[in-house]
C-alpha cells in the first residue's frame, strides 16, 4: 500500500435474545430469509475497493457497491424498506444502522443478536427508518490490531431519512464523510509507551484536500452541510474562513438553540447539519484546523462562481466547541431510577501494546449489563476516569444530554457523545425500544479492548453469547 505522504503524522490524542412482539419476530424473519424475489429496495455489496484520494496515491479498502463513502441511501421516516447486503470478502460482515430505532435482530451488532453476514454470501435486512434526520451506516465487526478491517475501511456511509414534512430552508445540501487512511499502529514519538492508531492520509468523501470537485457555490446561498466524522479513532475539528456555520442539528437532532459557530468539532462517529451563508466570495478551503492533517487531505475547497486563485485557509480566532450553546435552559425532570453510573478507566497493557478499557471495573464480555425496564426513563452519568475523551455511543436509542463537564442542559439529543478526559457526563434516555441494545466507545481501538457493555431489559433474555475476540 503507497505511503501517499511521507510525513508522518502525529496523531492528536484525544485530550482535552430477547422477548419478540409480533413486529420485532416479523422483521427478524425478514432479516434471516435469503435475499430473493421480490426485489430488495436497496442492495449493498461489499468488495475490495481502490480509491485514488490523490494522483498516484491510491487506497485498498473494503467499502460499498466499489465505492467509499458508500451511496448516500435516502430513506422515508415510516415507510419500510428492505436491503440486501451480498459479502463479497473473505471474512463475516455485518451492517449497522446507525442511529435508527430498529430491532436487535437487524440493528447490526452480534452482540445484540443480529445474525452476521457470511463470507461470500448475502443476508437482507427488513426495518421501518426512523427518527428522520442524518444517520449513518458503517460496519459493525471488530478489529483489534489487524487495521484492515471494520472501521479502518471504507466501509461506511450516509443515510438520510426524510421527515415527512421538512422546511428544507436552504438552497443546496452537501453532504460530507471525513475518513482517515492508511492507519498504522504506534507511539507518540518515543519507542516506549502505548501504541495507537496513526494515519498516513485523509479525505473528505472519497478525495483527499485539493483533488476533489469543489463545493461550487454562488454569494448569498444557504448551503446546508451534512458532516460525518466516519474516523476509525480521530477526533476532526472544522472551519472555513470568512464563514460561520449553522449548527441547526446534533447526530441529526434538531437542536432547541440553532447558532453560529466559527468552528465545529465532531468525535467518532458524530455527524453535524450546519447551514453556511455564502457571503464572502473567494475560493476558501473546509478543512481540519490542525495543520499536518488538513495538509495530508482533510478538506474541501469551497469555491465562489467566478472566483479562482488557490484555495484560502486561515485559523480560526480561539473558539471552543460547546455542546450546551446549542441547548435549553435544564428543565428535564428527575429520571424514574436513580442515576446509572458508568466509570471508564484505563488499563496499562504493556509498552508497545494496545491499552485496555473498563466500564466499571470490567472488560466486555465480562462487562455488567445495565438492566432497565421498559417505558422507563434512564440517567447514565459517564464518569470518565482516564486521559483522553471517548465518543460514547447508545444502540437503538436516542438519549439528551442533561449535563455535560458540569454545565446543565436539556434538549440536546444525541446518539454519540464526546466524554472530556477526566470529566462527567449525564444524559437521559427513554428504554422503549426493548431488544439487547449495545453501549460502546465508538473508536474502534477502544470497543475492540474492552470498552463495551449491553443494555438489557427486564423479562427479556439477555442476548445470546457470541464469539468476540480480536482478530489481530
Ligand atoms: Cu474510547
Amino acid at each position: 500500500m503507497p505511503v501517499c505522504w511521507r510525513a508522518t503524522l502525529y496523531n492528536k490524542r484525544m485530550e482535552s435474545r430477547p422477548a419478540m412482539d409480533r413486529r420485532q419476530f416479523l422483521a427478524a424473519l425478514a432479516a434471516q430469509a435469503a435475499p430473493d424475489s421480490p426485489k430488495a429496495d436497496i442492495t449493498l455489496r461489499i468488495s475490495p475497493v481502490e480509491l485514488e484520494i490523490a494522483p498516484r496515491c491510491t487506497i485498498q479498502t473494503t467499502g460499498y457497491n466499489g465505492s467509499a463513502p458508500g451511496p448516500v441511501l435516502r430513506l422515508r421516516e415510516g415507510r419500510p424498506v428492505t436491503v440486501d447486503v451480498h459479502n463479497e470478502t473473505p471474512i463475516p460482515e455485518i451492517v449497522h444502522w446507525h442511529g435508527l430505532f430498529v430491532p436487535s435482530e437487524v440493528d447490526g451488532a452480534e452482540e445484540e443478536g443480529t445474525p452476521m453476514v457470511p463470507p461470500h454470501g448475502s443476508r437482507r435486512y427488513t426495518f421501518v427508518p426512523r427518527p428522520s434526520g442524518t444517520r449513518w451506516y458503517h460496519t459493525h465487526v471488530s478489529a483489534g490490531r489487524n487495521l484492515k478491517r471494520a472501521t479502518y475501511t471504507g466501509q461506511f456511509g450516509f443515510l438520510y431519512v426524510e421527515p415527512a414534512s421538512d422546511p428544507g430552508r436552504y438552497d443546496a445540501e452537501v453532504f460530507l464523510a471525513l475518513h482517515g487512511w492508511e492507519p498504522y499502529l504506534g507511539t507518540m514519538g518515543a519507542d516506549e509507551g502505548t501504541l495507537d492508531v496513526i494515519y498516513q492520509s485523509f479525505s473528505v468523501n472519497s478525495r483527499a484536500l485539493g483533488y476533489g470537485d469543489p463545493i461550487r457555490v454562488r454569494e448569498g446561498q444557504r448551503i446546508m452541510l451534512r458532516i460525518l466524522n466516519a474516523n476509525a479513532t480521530m477526533l476532526h475539528r472544522l472551519a472555513l474562513p470568512g464563514h460561520k456555520f449553522e449548527v441547526v442539528a446534533l447526530d441529526g437532532n434538531r437542536v432547541p438553540a440553532p447558532r453560529e459557530v466559527e468552528l465545529l468539532e465532531l468525535g467518532p462517529a458524530e455527524r453535524v447539519d450546519a447551514i453556511v451563508t455564502m457571503r464572502q466570495p473567494g475560493v476558501w478551503i473546509l478543512g481540519e484546523v490542525d495543520d499536518r492533517i488538513r495538509k495530508a487531505g482533510l478538506g474541501v475547497v469551497v469555491e465562489y462562481a467566478s472566483r479562482q486563485g488557490p484555495a484560502q485557509w486561515a485559523e480560526p480566532s480561539g473558539a471552543r466547541w460547546d455542546y450546551t450553546i446549542f441547548g435549553r435552559r435544564p428543565d428535564t425532570p428527575p429520571p424514574d431510577v436513580e442515576v446509572v453510573p458508568l466509570v471508564f478507566r484505563q488499563k496499562f497493557a504493556g509498552n508497545r501494546w494496545v491499552d485496555h478499557w473498563t466500564i466499571n471495573g470490567k472488560s466486555f464480555p465480562k462487562t455488567d449489563p445495565i438492566r432497565v425496564q421498559a417505558n422507563r426513563r434512564y440517567r447514565l452519568r459517564f464518569d470518565n476516569q482516564s486521559d483522553e475523551s471517548h465518543p460514547v455511543h447508545l444502540h437503538r436509542h436516542s438519549f439528551e444530554l442533561t449535563q455535560f463537564a458540569g454545565i446543565a442542559t436539556s434538549g440536546v439529543v444525541k446518539d454519540v457523545v464526546m466524554v472530556p478526559a477526566r470529566r462527567q457526563v449525564e444524559v437521559d434516555f427513554v428504554a422503549d425500544n426493548p431488544g439487547p441494545s449495545l453501549f460502546h466507545c465508538h473508536m474502534q481501538l477502544h470497543m475492540d479492548y474492552g470498552f463495551m457493555a449491553l443494555v438489557e431489559y427486564a423479562g427479556s433474555p439477555p442476548a445470546a453469547p457470541v464469539r468476540h475476540g480480536h482478530q489481530g
